[in-house]
């Protein structure tokens, strides 16, 4: 979909049309550049100068059928590039790709699949600060007997509940036991039981202990997701307790906001993207929008880490063919922009860890919570079953013959089977 489109926005969506998928195609056009849904005699020249000079041009159509008297297809959709307000930010290309297109009565459905962002339009967001590549310095994962492998991430699990110190005490079993990288969970930040700075403060000592008893770094994603003014609060809060990662949940705090950590210079730590509450659009195959373009802005405004799903491994609703494409967008080159980390998690375990990489690559954080925190001999044997785990994929030897020798990670095996 790339280069012949140099000056334009190009979007592909999926569309269930009353009519067509061609009269879908002129709807989407009008309505999400200059038109509306009749001739318009505004000013002399609307039909002869503004209409076609800026209206939104049909690039390609695909019939794909029929569904119950709706022509269901895909098409190609030009944004000119003059039409979007680049010093808005994301929300300007938002309120056209997916605008009101999504309530046009005679589309029953319509799916926003893809998107690539002309030069002139990405060039207007930083992208990520630190990337794959920043990330493994950090960690010192560019190096050691497995160059540039996986990492394993953790979510402290209960969820909630935990206070400052128990919550510590668990990261530092994890670390302790062989995760690269904690995280809070995405409804944890800064409850009563469990006030932000406390945790912050007593996880870094912690960590500093992980670092003076194993030489390994191990990072802490503090959760800053609220509203703006208190997020932009507890940011320089975290950076003034010494946080050496930052999360956010994009869907809930707005990508903006995203856009502005990373272009932030005073925020010199990666920033862990969560995606909490995608799965209310990006779920349903024939309406609302995919995780592609979801992933692609993210990567555009500056994620370093993102949530891209488990390659059809865990608990959540996984789809692997999406997921590969997600991970290329993250990793593939993007202009000049950082690669992103890809993020799989969800009800994964040890015993997922070959397929995960299988499909994911060396280029993938993977993260347990219960699949950590739910070990038989609780967590620091399940931070160490995972790195088993990874390790065996990593030398080419099969979990089952490297248990053996490993009991934590047999007693994973023997707890959540393959
Ligand atoms: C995983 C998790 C993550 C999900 C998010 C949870 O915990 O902490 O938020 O992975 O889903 O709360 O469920 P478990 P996704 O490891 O215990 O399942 O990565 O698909 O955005
Ligand atoms: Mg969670």
């Amino acid at each position: 979909m790339k280069d012949k489109y140099e000056e334009l926005l190009v979007a592909r969506y999926y569309v269930e049309h009353v009519k067509s998928v061609e009269v879908a195609a002129e709807e989407i056009c009008d309505e999400e550049s200059v038109g509306t849904w009749t001739k318009l005699t505004t000013i002399e020249n609307t039909e002869i100068d503004i209409i076609p000079r800026l209206r939104a041009e049909i690039l390609d159509t695909k019939i794909i059928g029929d569904h119950d008297g709706y022509q269901s297809g895909e098409v190609l959709i030009g944004f000119k590039t003059e039409t979007f307000d680049t010093e808005a930010g994301i929300t300007s290309i938002l309120s056209m790709l997916a605008g009101n297109l999504f309530g046009l009565g005679a589309l029953r459905n319509i799916r926003w699949l893809d998107v690539e962002f002309p030069r002139s339009i990405a060039e207007n967001f930083p992208g990520p600060k630190f990337g794959v590549e920043g990330v493994r310095k950090i960690l010192g994962t560019d190096k050691g007997e497995f160059p540039n492998r996986p990492h394993v991430g953790t979510i402290v699990k209960p969820k909630m509940g935990l206070t400052a110190k128990e919550w510590a005490t668990v990261a530092y079993e994890a670390a302790i036991g062989g995760v690269d990288f904690i995280k809070d969970d995405e409804n944890l930040s800064n409850q009563p039981f469990c006030p932000i700075s406390d945790r912050t403060v007593a996880v870094l000592e912690k960590m500093d202990q992980v670092k003076e008893e194993t030489g390994r770094t191990v990072i802490h994603a503090v959760n800053v997701t609220a509203k703006h003014d208190v997020m932009w609060r507890r940011i320089e809060e975290a950076i003034d307790n010494g946080a050496k990662c930052l999360m956010i949940d994009v869907i809930l705090t707005g990508f903006q906001e995203l856009a502005q950590m990373a272009a932030d210079p005073s925020i010199k730590v990666p920033i862990h993207v969560h995606r909490t509450m995608h799965a209310a659009f990006t779920r349903n195959q024939r309406h609302g929008i995919s995780m592609l373009p979801v992933s692609k802005i993210v990567r555009m405004v500056g994620g370093d880490q993102l949530h891209i799903g488990s390659y059809g491994q865990g608990k959540m609703d996984t789809e692997l063919d999406l997921e590969l494409q997600i991970k290329d967008a993250m990793l593939n080159p993007m202009y000049e922009f950082k690669q992103t980390f890809p993020v799989a998690s969800g009800g994964l375990y040890p015993a997922k860890i070959p397929n995960l990489v299988k499909h994911g690559g060396n280029n993938l954080i993977i993260q347990a919570g219960g699949g950590i925190h739910g070990h038989p001999d609780g967590t620091r044997k399940g931070a160490m079953a995972m790195k088993q785990a990874l390790d065996a994929t990593l030398k080419g030897i099969s979990l089952d013959e490297y248990a053996k020798d490993h009991v934590e990670l047999a007693k994973s095996l023997e707890k959540w089977g393959k």
